[in-house]
């Protein structure tokens, strides 16, 4: 590598640190130190627990592991260990203050600046092309947004402030055809992938259908109007104990209005828009929607087919609409905004099929059950994803409008329980391909 490379890198990587650090900043602040300590849901931890958590992470990839120094706060390793507190638990943690959480988080950023100053990225593998840092990055966004999910669980005066997305700009079909044949599913390149996305093989799909934009909030509406939490046949057996047990008759946030919903976002209620992706649903009421409108949920290979393939070439795209780096024009990501944008606002993010809005907007439900690709290999450790392979999760695609785009990619994979909605979780729907389309397809 030149050495102009390497400079460029540890500056790229300085600033998606400070970037970074701004959004936790901003939704660390935004908020009093009673507020930050408390709990706001038991699905979710005390805010103050996010932020030294991310400190910690940090401390022990960066600090100690890639830069070799001494610790900064040993005593602190296993309060902030994911593993040993559960989220119910962790108000009643002897936590660090938010003030010491705050001088904590800055002590490990500045030990991470000085070594960065000095590293090799050629030395290791934990650190080529910049990967550690990189997922340090990704876990503070991936916490970033989950702590903008517990602000939204959050009662009280409204703290959080953004312009709503961008209007609608062009007409979006209902459905695309994707054609037979293999696409490539995963990959072995991209510097920034995690374990799970790794490594890049060849998937063979048969002709379907898949929905050119998220279900939307009006289509959401009619399955309600027309019963569909009622009926017991929509529901997988699990589905339909999970609607009784929970007592669910419409999305989270969601209230009746009138003869209409409203729903609550960021402290804020306002009438239900029906052109915007319904978001905070769950796997079931996904899958229940998608039987009530005679389709399924796209398997994980389908969504990513859709997202990526370019038939022009037969390659994968990083992005629907290419490899790079996605810009405000392309996708709602990053909490530009505080909810999805209306279908038909982001024409310049489409694949080249004309699927929209695959990336940002709501997180999509698959019909996949979280497993490692094949010739998957832990990395640099089995935590983040290995030990939650199995069937209890399904897998979510595409990020949201509270996802950041480093922590986003065209291969890059969520998992939750099938019950989990606090998350911004929507969903698009897809079919098998008829004779007739199939024919169609091969011809066009
Ligand atoms: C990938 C979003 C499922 O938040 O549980 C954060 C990310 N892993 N810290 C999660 C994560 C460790 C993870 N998800
Ligand atoms: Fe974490």
């Amino acid at each position: 590598e030149e050495p102009g490379t390497e400079a460029q890198l540890r500056d790229r990587i300085a600033a998606e640190l400070t970037r970074t650090r701004d959004r936790t900043a901003l939704l660390t602040e935004a908020v009093d130190d009673a507020d930050l300590v408390r709990q706001h849901s038991p699905l979710m931890s005390p805010l103050v627990w996010d932020l030294a958590h991310v400190g910690n992470q940090e401390e022990l990839w960066l600090v100690r592991d890639v830069g070799g120094r001494d610790p900064v706060r040993r005593d602190i390793d296993d309060l902030y260990d994911a593993f040993k507190q559960p989220r119910k638990d962790r108000p009643s943690l002897p936590l660090l203050p938010p003030a010491e959480a705050r001088a904590y988080v800055a002590c490990v950023r500045d030990k991470v600046y000085d070594l960065l100053d000095g590293i090799r990225f050629t030395d290791r593998d934990l650190v080529a092309d910049g990967f550690a840092f990189g997922m340090i990055v990704q876990h503070e966004q991936q916490h970033d947004e989950t702590m903008l999910a517990t602000h939204q669980l959050r009662s009280g005066a409204p703290v959080l402030h953004a312009p709503p997305p961008p209007e609608p700009r062009a007409r979006v079909a209902d459905e695309v055809l994707v054609p037979a044949g293999p696409f490539t599913m995963g990959t072995s390149t991209d510097p920034w992938a995690l374990d799970n996305e790794r490594p890049a093989h060849t998937v063979d799909l048969p002709a379907y259908v898949i929905d050119a934009a998220p279900v939307t909030n009006g289509a959401y509406r009619r399955f309600i109007a027309e019963g569909g939490y009622d009926e017991p046949r929509w529901w997988s057996e699990a589905g339909w104990r999970h609607r009784l047990d929970a007592g669910l008759t419409a999305p989270m946030h969601w209230r009746r209005d009138g003869d209409g919903w409203a729903y609550q976002r960021f402290g804020r209620w306002s009438p239900v828009r029906d052109d915007e992706p319904v978001v905070h649903v769950c796997f079931h009421e996904a899958a229940a929607y998608a039987a009530w409108a005679g389709r399924r949920l796209p398997t994980e290979a389908e969504w990513e087919k859709a997202a990526r393939w370019d038939p022009a070439t037969g390659r994968s795209r990083r992005w629907p609409w290419g490899d790079e780096d996605p810009t405000p024009e392309h996708a709602n990501l990053g909490q530009r905004h505080l909810w999805p944008a209306p279908v038909g606002a982001y024409p310049a993010g489409a694949s080249p099929l004309g699927v929209h809005q695959l990336i940002g907007d709501v997180w999509e439900w698959t019909s996949t059950t979280f497993r490692g690709h094949p010739g998957f290999a832990a990395f640099p450790y089995r935590e983040y994803s290995e030990v939650f392979f199995g069937d209890d999760y399904r897998v979510l695609r595409g990020g949201s409008f509270g996802t950041d785009r480093a922590a986003c990619r065209g291969t890059f994979r969520n998992w939750d329980y099938p019950i989990r909605r606090q998350i911004f979780s929507g969903f698009r729907c897809a079919r098998d391909a008829t004779t007739d389309e199939r024919h169609a397809g091969r011809a066009a």
